[in-house]
């Protein structure tokens, strides 16, 4: 694994985030806040679109 904290997506292109490719990792959340099923907002921050927020599911495990 690689930890990046940037990514490069070039204009009219795609980024996929899934397990075993590129994916975002949290550690050590506390799990009172984080449990599985629930959700988490991120945001993102682009060059050029500015931020973009997204909701997300937890997933614990991708199997
Ligand atoms: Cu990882």
């Amino acid at each position: 694994m690689i930890y990046m904290t940037t990514m490069v997506i070039e204009a009219g292109s795609e980024l996929v985030l899934e397990p075993m490719e590129f994916h975002l990792m949290f550690t050590e959340l506390c799990p009172v806040v984080f449990t599985e099923g629930g959700s988490v907002t991120l945001s993102f921050e682009f060059e050029k679109s500015g931020v973009i927020e997204i909701t997300a599911p937890l997933r614990f495990s991708w199997q």
